[in-house]
C-alpha cells in the first residue's frame, strides 16, 4: 500500500527506509521538483516551534506591555493551558472592550497543502464563531490582477483556470510573445499541489512544433534554453509603455481587427485618441516607448507587425502587476489582444502568469473538491491584503479602493495562522515599527520565523507530515489521502486543535467543531465532495477505500481555449463586466475619478524606476522574484534552498557592466541600500540580465541588526506603497537601491 503526502511544490510518496522515513517524488509526475525532500531532517526540525511559549514582557506585564520590543525579547515556555487560558481570556476582553472589529484576521499566507487542516480556513472559521474580524481582500500574488480584471474582462480567479491549455498552444500558437518570461521556477508550484508539471515539457513540444518565442524584459533567463527565446531587454516596470507602442502600430498600419473591436469590445475609439496622442500631444509610438523602455524603436515595430500576422499568444508574469501601477499592464495585455482580434482563437488571445503556476496552462475542470466551511464572518471590514501595516500605523485614517472611500480600523489584536508576514511584506523596517502597536499579537507557526519572533505568543502548529488530510488541487486531476509520516514533534498541536481548545474556553466548541474530531471532519468532508462529484457526473470510491488507494485520478482531459463561447456567441455568453464585453476603456473606472488610474490603459510613470530623478541617487532597479529553492520564505534552511546561495549568502545578479563599474567580482560579499534599508548578499555578475537592474530572490529568513538585514531579504529595500488608488495592492517591484562592496 503505498503512502502519500500532497505539497504545493508536487506529490510525495512517503517511504520507510532503513535510516527512517524519506520523502520521494511520485512515478507519475515527469519533472519533480527538488523543494522539502529533507523536511523531516534534524537541520530543519531544529528550528520548529516546540511548546507554547509567551515574549517575556507580555507574561510579566500582560497587553500591550513593550510592544517596541516585538522581536528583540526573549520568550517564556508555558504549558498549553496555561497559554490557551491567556489568548482566550485576550481574545474576550479585546472583542468586549473594543469590538470584533478590532482583532485582525486576515491572516495572509500559503500555509501547508491540505483541505481540512488549511491554517486560515481554521481561524477564519473560529474567529468567525466568536463574532468575526478584520478579513483581508485579494493577495499578494496578485493584487492589483485582481481588481482590475473583473472590470475589463473577467475575474482573475475564473482566468486562473481558463487559460488556453499548453497542448493546445502548441497546436495552433505560432507567436508566444511574452512579457516576463515563462518561468520553470515558479512553475514548480500550484496551490494545494503539483501531480504532474506540465511546463517543462509544454515549452519544448511547443517549439518543436514551431512556435517561435520572444521574451521581453530585464532578464533573459526566466524562460526554458529548449524554447530558444529572442530576448528584448526592456526595463522593469516599463512594459506597458512598450504594450501601448504594439498598440499603437497596430493602430497606425490598420493592422488591428476592427470586427473584433466592435463585436467584442466597448470603448476602443477613446483608447485610440490616446495612442495617438490627442489630448497629451504624445503618439505612444515606439520611438517614444524606446526612451522609457530602452528597447530600440525598430524591435517594437518588427513585433508588432509579426504579432499581427501570426497566430499570437501574449502573455504577461504576474510580477508585472507586483509593481507600482500594477493594473496598467493587466489592462494593456487585454486591449493589445483585443486588437489582434485573435481572443477566442485557439492559440491566440491573452494569457496572466503562464509560467506563474504549475495551475495555468493546465487541462481539466474544477470540481468540487472537499472544503471546510468556514461560516459567516459579522464583522463586514476588510482591508486590501497589502495595506497592513498603513492599517496599523494609521487608524481612522481614509483611503481609496476600488471607487470607494474606506477607513482603517484601529486594530487590538492580531492573529496569525499559516503565513510570514515578515516575509511577504515590503519595507520591513517600517513593517516593525507597525507591528508594535497591537495591544497583542497571537501566531500559530511551525517554525521559529521572523513572524513568530516578533508576537507576543506562539503557538507550535504540526506540519502536514504530522497529521492526516485530503489533498485536492485546481486542474491537477487528482484527489489524494495525506497520510501521517512522523508523529508531532515535542507538543506541536495541529491548528484545528488550537482553536477547538480556544472555543472551548469561550463556549463556542460546539459551534466551531460541530462534535466532530479531526478524523471525523475528514470523513465528512470527503463524503460531502462525493455527494456533488456524482452531480459533476465524477463517481468516487467512498471514504474506505479511498484512504486504502491513497491516490485517486479525476477527470482531466478537456482542451481550454480562453473565452472561445464569448467568442463564438457575446450575448448567449456575455462577460460579466458593465457592459458584457471586454472594456477597452471603462466608464465605471473613469467615475472613480482617480488620478492614478485612468479610464484606458495608460503609460504612468513608477515612483521608483529607472527613469526617475530617484535613480541619481539609487541608480539600480531591484527585481526581488520568486526562489528557485523553496516557496517563499518556507524550507529556507532546506538543501533545495542552500544550493541557491553562494558561500553562505543569498546570490545578487548584476549585469557584468554594473558589476565592473562598481569593482564587484563574483562572489564579493554586498550591501544594497537605498533610504528604508539595507541587506546583504554576493554579487553574481551575468549577461543575463540587463544593465541597471539587480535581482536577489525573496524567502531568506529576516535576521535583521539595526536597519540592516543580515540574511538577503529584498524586503527591508522594497517600498510600502500600493499600486494605486485602484487596487492598493503590493508594490514590490518598484524599488530602486544602490550596491556597495563590503
Ligand atoms: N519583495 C517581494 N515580496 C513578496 C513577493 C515578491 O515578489 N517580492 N511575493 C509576494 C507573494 S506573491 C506572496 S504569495 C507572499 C508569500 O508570503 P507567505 O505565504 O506569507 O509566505 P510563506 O513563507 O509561504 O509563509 C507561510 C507560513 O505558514 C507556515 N505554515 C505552513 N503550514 C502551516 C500550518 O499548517 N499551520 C500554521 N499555523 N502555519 C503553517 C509556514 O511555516 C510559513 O512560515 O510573499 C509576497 N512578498
Ligand atoms: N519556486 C517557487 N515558485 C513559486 C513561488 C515560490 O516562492 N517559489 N511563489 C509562487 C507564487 S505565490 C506566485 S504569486 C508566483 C509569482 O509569479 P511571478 O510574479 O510571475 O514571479 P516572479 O518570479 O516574481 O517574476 C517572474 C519574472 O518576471 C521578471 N520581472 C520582474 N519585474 C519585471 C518587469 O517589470 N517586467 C518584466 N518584463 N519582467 C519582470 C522577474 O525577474 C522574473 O524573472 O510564483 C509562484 N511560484
Ligand atoms: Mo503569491
Amino acid at each position: 500500500m503505498r503512502r502519500y503526502t500532497s505539497t504545493h511544490w508536487g506529490l510525495r510518496e512517503i517511504v520507510e527506509e532503513a535510516g527512517g522515513t524519506v520523502l520521494r517524488p511520485v512515478d507519475e509526475d515527469p519533472h519533480p521538483s527538488a523543494i522539502g525532500l529533507d523536511q523531516l531532517s534534524p537541520d530543519l526540525q531544529s528550528l520548529r516551534v516546540r511548546r507554547p511559549a509567551v515574549r517575556e514582557s507580555w507574561l510579566k506585564g500582560g497587553p500591550g506591555a513593550a510592544g517596541e520590543q516585538r522581536g528583540n525579547e526573549p520568550f517564556i515556555e508555558v504549558e498549553w493551558d496555561q497559554a490557551l487560558d491567556l489568548v482566550a481570556a485576550e481574545l474576550d476582553r479585546v472583542r468586549k472592550t473594543h469590538g470584533n472589529g478590532a482583532i485582525y484576521g486576515g491572516s495572509y499566507g500559503w500555509a501547508s497543502a491540505g483541505r481540512f487542516h488549511h491554517a486560515q480556513g481554521q481561524l477564519h472559521r473560529f474567529l468567525n464563531t466568536i463574532g468575526g474580524y478584520v478579513a483581508h481582500r485579494n493577495s499578494y500574488s496578485l493584487g492589483a490582477a485582481h481588481v482590475i480584471l473583473p472590470h475589463v474582462v473577467m475575474r482573475m480567479g475564473t482566468l486562473m483556470e481558463a487559460h488556453t491549455d499548453w497542448q493546445t498552444l502548441a497546436e495552433h500558437c505560432e507567436l508566444f510573445v511574452t512579457f516576463g518570461g515563462v518561468p520553470e521556477k515558479n512553475a514548480q508550484v500550484s496551490p494545494g499541489g503539483v501531480l504532474r508539471h506540465h511546463l517543462p515539457g509544454a515549452l519544448g513540444r511547443m517549439r518543436a512544433a514551431g512556435v517561435e518565442f520572444v521574451n521581453i524584459g530585464p532578464v533573459a533567463d526566466n524562460i526554458a534554453k529548449v524554447a530558444q527565446a529572442e530576448w528584448i531587454p526592456a526595463r522593469p516596470n516599463t512594459d506597458t509603455a512598450f504594450m501601448l507602442a504594439l498598440a499603437h502600430v497596430l493602430l497606425e498600419e490598420d493592422l488591428h481587427d476592427r470586427a473584433f473591436l466592435a463585436s467584442h469590445c466597448v470603448g476602443f475609439d477613446r483608447f485610440a485618441a490616446y495612442l495617438r496622442g490627442e489630448a497629451d500631444g504624445q503618439p505612444k509610438s515606439p520611438d517614444w516607448a524606446a526612451r522609457i523602455t530602452g528597447a530600440p524603436a525598430q524591435s517594437i515595430r518588427g513585433l508588432a507587425r509579426r504579432m499581427a500576422s501570426r497566430r499570437t499568444m501574449v502573455n504577461m508574469a504576474w510580477s508585472l502587476q507586483r509593481a507600482d501601477h500594477g493594473e496598467q499592464p493587466c489592462w494593456a495585455v487585454v486591449a493589445l489582444a483585443a486588437m489582434l482580434g485573435q481572443i477566442g482563437l485557439p492559440g491566440g488571445g491573452f494569457g496572466v502568469g503562464y509560467g506563474a503556476a504549475n495551475v495555468i496552462g493546465g487541462r481539466g475542470r474544477r470540481l468540487p473538491a472537499p472544503t471546510l466551511p468556514q461560516g459567516h464572518n459579522p464583522v463586514q471590514d476588510f482591508i486590501p491584503v497589502a495595506r497592513i501595516a498603513d492599517m496599523l500605523l494609521n487608524p481612522g485614517a481614509r483611503y481609496p479602493y476600488d471607487g470607494e472611500t474606506r477607513t482603517y480600523p484601529d486594530i487590538r489584536l492580531v492573529y496569525w495562522a499559516g503565513g510570514n508576514p515578515f516575509h511577504h511584506h515590503q519595507d520591513l523596517n517600517r513593517l516593525r515599527h507597525a507591528w508594535s502597536k497591537p495591544d497583542t499579537i497571537v501566531v500559530n507557526e511551525q517554525y521559529w520565523t521572523a513572524t513568530a519572533r516578533h508576537a507576543d505568543i506562539v503557538l507550535p502548529a504540526t506540519l502536514a507530515l504530522e497529521r492526516e488530510d485530503i489533498g485536492y488541487a485546481g486542474l491537477e486531476g487528482h484527489l489524494v489521502w495525506m497520510s501521517r509520516a512522523a508523529p508531532p514533534l515535542a507538543e506541536a498541536r495541529d491548528d484545528f486543535t488550537i482553536f477547538a481548545g480556544l472555543a472551548g474556553r469561550l463556549g463556542v466548541q460546539q459551534d466551531f467543531t460541530e462534535g466532530r474530531a479531526a478524523d471525523d471532519w475528514l470523513r465528512h468532508l470527503y463524503d460531502d465532495s462525493r455527494q456533488r462529484m456524482l452531480g459533476e457526473g465524477v463517481a468516487l470510491p467512498d471514504f474506505d477505500s479511498f484512504r486504502e488507494a491513497g491516490l485517486v485520478k479525476l477527470p482531466v482531459d478537456d482542451p481550454i481555449v480562453l473565452l472561445q463561447d464569448f467568442r463564438a456567441d457575446p450575448r448567449a455568453h456575455p462577460l460579466d463586466t458593465p457592459s458584457g464585453r471586454i472594456e477597452i476603456s471603462s466608464e465605471r473606472i473613469a467615475a472613480m475619478g482617480l488620478a492614478d488610474c485612468g479610464p484606458h490603459p495608460m503609460w504612468f510613470p513608477p515612483r521608483e524606476w529607472l527613469g526617475a530623478a530617484a535613480a541619481e541617487t539609487w541608480p539600480l532597479h531591484l527585481l526581488s522574484d520568486q526562489p528557485r529553492g523553496k516557496l517563499h520564505s518556507q524550507l529556507d534552511a532546506g538543501a533545495a534552498s542552500r544550493a541557491e546561495r553562494h558561500d553562505g549568502h543569498e546570490r545578487l545578479w548584476i549585469s557584468p557592466a554594473d558589476a565592473a563599474a562598481r569593482g564587484l567580482a563574483r562572489g564579493d560579499l554586498v550591501e544594497i541600500a537605498n533610504s528604508r534599508g539595507r541587506s546583504l548578499a554576493r554579487a553574481w555578475p551575468d549577461a543575463r540580465i540587463m544593465a541597471g537592474t539587480v535581482r536577489l530572490a525573496t524567502g531568506a529568513w529576516f535576521r535583521p541588526e539595526g536597519d540592516r538585514d543580515l540574511a538577503g531579504n529584498p524586503n527591508v529595500l522594497t517600498a510600502d506603497r500600493g499600486t494605486s488608488g485602484l487596487a492598493q495592492g503590493s508594490a514590490a517591484q518598484s524599488c530602486l537601491v544602490e550596491v556597495t562592496r563590503l
